[in-house]
């Protein structure tokens, strides 16, 4: 049988209502944008992948725009034509051309694990080795930026069994009032849930120390990227002296990133995240590195629509650890999606699918509806 060939690649931009303003230190979502993926192949197989950021440039070093424009000018032109059935060699021919846009490259890797995953009629988890759990366990990001509503929210998601890890934006207002914050919502759900705060890289190492502390006190379990992303050896101080464990997120961008920050014991924690490594392959390999220096793992998000979720969602259902569970709710942010038949959540689980591939389908309509040009 002859190889299937790549025949076309073509990125569309979608933005997308949020179901409220999400408030991180950095930006305020007032919408979402994806960057779907579709890619063509000679067998008639589409396979379809998802780069999502948060707020334009405000969060990372690729844009919607820019991974639009850089997958249509420079990755295409590598691809078209190329065996479609190997991924490695495919993915290969990127790294020997292109530096860095790891959001970018996510999509790329998705749509071709999607599309091959298809022609041997297994969902992508099968794929990467085989699944070992069929559900994972998914927080709720708390980002109202309001005491009250993010109770009541916390206390809704409680009743309807979706949510029962909580992650607060904080690092936007004085540290006292984010604390004090904290402190009111962990109060007010006691045992019943646990709290973590994602800082996003907004304290300098001595606000870290003392309120690192502080939140310990309040019953804090997680404390994400408490301090800006370049100093391994400050986050290594930081996580050294919090009562609470630290979670490197921002701090990793790469897979090499992974492996320096484990070197210098940077975190006891890390986010996988698939954008921010390359892929549903590259993250695992973020993840081993994790496994072997004892750093916990948690599943960690773009915000991505329902493809993005559950392209994220088949690799780590892969991992034999999740210590910290998922924060895999992207979709549930939106409004609307794009897709015939969304993410299943129940029962406080992200369900992975068994269909073939990732295992949904884009709705065209609701495509044609929401791209942006
Ligand atoms: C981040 O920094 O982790 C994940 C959840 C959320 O609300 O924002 C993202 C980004
Ligand atoms: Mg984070």
């Amino acid at each position: 049988m002859s190889q299937p060939l790549i025949e076309s690649l073509e990125t569309l931009i979608v933005d997308l209502p949020t179901i409220r303003p999400h408030k991180l230190a950095m930006h305020t979502m007032q919408r979402q944008t994806l960057v779907i993926l579709r890619l063509r192949c000679s067998d008639g197989i589409e396979g379809i992948g998802e780069a999502t950021t948060i707020g334009g440039l405000a969060y990372a070093g690729e844009s919607p725009e820019s991974i639009k424009t850089n997958i249509d000018t420079y990755f295409a032109p590598l691809l078209v034509g190329q065996d479609a059935s190997n991924i490695n060699a495919a993915m290969q021919r990127i790294e020997r051309h292109v530096r860095g846009n790891t959001f970018a490259r996510s999509a790329l890797d998705t749509a071709l694990l999607d599309a091959q995953a298809k022609r041997l009629g297994l969902p992508l988890a099968e794929l990467l080795g085989g699944r070992l759990h069929d559900g994972l366990e998914v927080a709720w990001t708390l980002a109202s930026g309001d005491t009250d509503k993010d109770v009541e929210e916390a206390e809704r998601m409680l009743d309807l069994r979706r949510h029962r890890h909580f992650k607060l934006k904080i690092g936007a207002g004085e540290p006292a009032r984010d604390i004090a914050h904290v402190a009111a919502i962990k109060r007010a759900l006691g045992d019943r849930a646990s709290v973590r705060v994602d800082v996003n890289q907004a304290w300098s190492e001595a606000v870290a120390l003392r309120a690192c502390q502080q939140l310990g006190d309040a019953g804090v379990e997680l404390i994400e990227q408490p301090i800006p992303r370049h100093d391994e050896r400050a986050l290594a101080r930081v996580s050294a002296r919090s009562p609470v464990p630290v979670m490197a997120d921002e701090a990793i961008e790469s897979v090499e990133d992974g492996f320096r920050l484990a070197r210098a014991s940077a975190a006891p924690v890390f986010a996988l995240k698939i954008a921010k490594t390359g892929g549903p392959r590259a993250v695992l390999r973020t993840a081993a590195i994790a496994e072997a220096a004892g750093i916990g793992l948690y599943g960690g998000t773009m915000l991505e629509g329902g493809l993005g979720t559950l392209a994220a969602a088949h690799a780590f259902a892969t991992l034999p650890k999740l210590e910290w569970h998922t924060e895999l709710f992207g979709p549930l942010l939106l409004t609307e999606d794009i897709l015939v038949e969304g993410p299943v959540y129940r029962d406080f689980q992200l369900l992975i699918p068994n269909a073939p591939g990732v295992g949904v389908t884009l709705d065209e309509e609701r495509l044609a509806h929401f791209r942006r040009d």
